[in-house]
């Protein structure tokens, strides 16, 4: 290269201190400190093409440590990405800038994933991984051949979930992943000597991986630790030791320079330290055309790659999984018919795997996991093998007790792309895996959570196993589809959905409990309207009663009551709030009817929420204490969701309302 790799990596500090000045916001001491392993990454070792950001056999780059955005931004600007641009750059951290605080996969092409969050952009670099290995098993080398690299903080490997993500990594085997440690001893609070004294080597050797340490300021060593871990066949942790905001002199090594702008005074001290002489966001022509330059290094690697796919007799196969095409679904609706024909009671999570078994046999592109609740999750299906180190092919992951890392791993499938993740935990585990879910919504990933014993209708495992916040809580998150559905067919409706939704996930809360079938009519899928009516009053109306789930049952029993005396009752199923709440007027009215009628919600969870349904003078029946430890009609019983109980507070609350 002509211009020494010290300069290069200059350019990237500039970019950092001055866009952090001009926002006066923002985090300049990772970007500078990680310049030189950077630079030694961007323009010798990754396999990537700024003028196709999309390359499906491009190397992924995750900025586990996302706080340090400036530096994946500096590298994008700098290699050549069409955005950010120049201004974009200098709009860092302001309204309609791409460059936001932290790094968005939703706003720029090249940034991967969504980090901010410490921890889970590396956990989603073992999805990555999973996926390369996985589709290099079905598709072979010609198609895909390429590596997961991370550069990670102090934070990232201090967080929980990097126990999950790191025992997933070494277990598989994944030796395609490169993760760079940006070893500083600094972090928001000061020296990491406050808070941790941990053997951090030891710990991945003792998981599986190899190790390697270098100086991050010395690019040859930087140079001899990469080729090290590329070439180990076990996944790699370089500890790369740097100064964190490297190149300000009196604020190096501090954690000052970790997450406030270092001050006019202290970025001319920097200016004068690097001998950097252009003007804010104005780049030296040669440093920018080498930047250029080794940007442009794997153009002539993705031609040759075009000519293979072209020639593949998998083409066709390869670019429909790559963009996101699912083929025919015609044998989930067949399922369906089947349902209508032959009415089944079962546990909707054995209807979920009913479902499964003719998906996974007609889509080749899911990968199932349970976090070991595999028999209780009813995940597994007969074409899905497992997927082990030695058998990448597989389509099923014993995720093992790592909840979180496995809603971390299926972001990182579905953002690699090619894969439809979906995996299970009891539901009310799904507080374990929460920050996933959340980030499977902000990102817009398409993957499935199964979440199983959806109520006190677990029964016997008691308090600590019953949900009763979940289903509500997690209607909160933005972009979650959430489905409690009632019987069979709803069930295999909300996956009809899941599958076919490519801009966000999906979670289905199933039962443990066997359910009546209440759809017994082919129809539309009635389940994407997010409620309908399933039966009518038959005296004129005076109750709507709305439910979801197992409690479906339980308002069609009530109805049947309320009707014996004389009180007309519509019963609706509202398997999915954000679907029914996307209907158009017309519809949400006529099934939550403005007419006086009161409306009564029936669900064994928090009852706050409902009100937006059920009014000032509803009704909300629920459950908004823990539960307990018995069987679940006798939990039922107890807590009062069942006609005898129900019958009598509707009956009383239309006298006291006078409808
Ligand atoms: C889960 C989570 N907790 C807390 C934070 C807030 N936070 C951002 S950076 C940081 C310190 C991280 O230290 P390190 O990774 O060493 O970064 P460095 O200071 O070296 O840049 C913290 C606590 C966060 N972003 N994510
Ligand atoms: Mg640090």
């Amino acid at each position: 290269m002509s211009v020494e790799p010290r300069l290069l990596a200059n350019a990237i500090r500039a970019l950092a201190m001055d866009a952090v000045q001009a926002a006066n916001s923002g985090h300049p001491g990772m970007p500078m400190g990680m310049a030189d392993a950077a630079t030694v990454l961007f323009t010798e070792f990754l396999k990537y093409d700024p003028a196709d950001p999309r390359w499906p056999d491009r190397d992924r780059f995750i900025l586990s440590a996302g706080h340090g955005s400036m530096l994946i931004y500096a590298l994008l600007y700098l290699t050549g990405y069409a955005r950010p641009t120049i201004e974009d750059i200098s709009n860092f951290r302001q309204l309609g800038s791409p460059c936001a605080g932290h790094p968005e996969n939703f706003l720029l092409e090249g940034v991967e994933t969504t980090t901010g969050p410490l921890g889970q952009g590396f956990a989603m670099a073992v999805g990555m991984a999973i996926a390369e290995r996985h589709l290099n098993a079905e598709f072979g080398d010609d198609l895909v051949d390429h590596r997961t690299w991370v550069v990670a903080g102090d934070g990232c490997l201090m967080e929980g979930i990097n126990h999950e993500a790191v025992g997933l990594a070494g277990h598989l085997g994944l030796g395609r992943l490169n993760v760079i440690w940006d070893d500083n001893r600094i972090t928001i609070d000061g020296a990491t000597d406050l808070s941790t004294s941990e053997d951090v080597l030891g710990r991945y050797n003792a998981s599986g991986w190899h190790t390697a340490s270098c100086d991050g300021h010395d690019v040859a060593d930087v140079r001899r630790a990469l080729s090290e871990a590329q070439a180990d066949p076990r996944p790699s942790l370089i500890r790369c030791h740097t100064i964190i905001g490297y190149g300000a002199p009196n604020k190096q090594g501090t954690a000052a320079t970790h997450g406030a702008a270092l001050g006019v005074d202290e970025v001319a001290a920097a200016r004068k330290q690097l001998q950097w002489d252009s003007e804010p966001f104005l780049l030296p022509a040669p440093i920018l055309d080498a930047w250029r330059e080794a940007g442009r290094r794997a153009a002539g690697a993705h031609g040759e790659w075009d000519a293979r796919l072209a020639a593949s007799p998998k083409r066709a196969e390869f670019e429909r999984r790559m963009a996101g095409r699912l083929p025919d679904l015609a044998p989930l609706a067949a399922h369906i018919d089947a349902l209508i024909a032959n009415p089944q009671k079962v546990a909707t999570r054995k209807a979920s795997e009913n479902a499964l078994e003719a998906i996974t046999a007609a889509v080749p592109e899911t990968i199932g996991g349970s976090a070991d609740l595999t028999g209780s999750n009813n995940t597994k299906t007969k074409s899905t093998g497992p997927l082990t180190r030695d058998d990448y092919a597989g389509r099923y992951l014993y995720y093992g007790i790592r909840e979180f890392g496995m809603g971390a791993a299926m972001n990182g499938m579905a953002l690699h792309g090619g894969i439809i993740p979906y995996g299970g935990t009891f539901l009310v585990f799904s507080d374990y895996c929460r920050p996933a879910i959340r980030l499977s919504a902000l990102q817009e990933t398409r993957v499935i959570y199964v979440m199983t014993h959806d109520s006190i209708g677990l029964g016997e495992d008691g308090p600590t196993h019953q949900p009763i916040e979940h289903v509500m809580g997690l209607r909160m998150i933005p972009n979650l589809a959430v489905y409690r559905p009632a019987d069979a067919v709803e069930t295999a409706e909300a996956w009809a959905l899941a599958l076919e939704r490519q801009t966000g996930p999906s979670l289905l809360c199933l039962s443990r409990q066997n359910l009546p079938q209440v759809r017994l009519e082919r129809s539309d899928n009635l389940t994407a309207r997010g409620a309908y009516r399933v039966r009518p009053a038959a005296a004129p109306r005076r109750v709507v009663l709305l439910a979801t789930g197992s409690e479906v049952q339980v308002a069609l029993e009530t109805a049947e009551a309320l009707e014996g005396q004389g009180i007309g009752a519509d019963v609706v199923s509202m398997p999915c709030w954000s679907l029914f709440d996307a209907q158009d007027e017309a519809y949400r009215r006529d099934l939550i009817p403005a007419d006086g009628s009161l409306r009564v919600s029936i669900e064994a969870g928090s009852t706050l929420g409902w009100e937006r349904y059920t009014g000032a003078n509803g009704l909300n029946i629920g459950l908004d204490r823990f539960g307990a430890s018995a069987p679940a009609e006798d939990l039922f019983k107890r807590f009062g969701f069942t006609a005898a109980a129900i019958v009598p507070r509707v009956v009383a609350a239309l006298e006291e309302t006078g409808v």
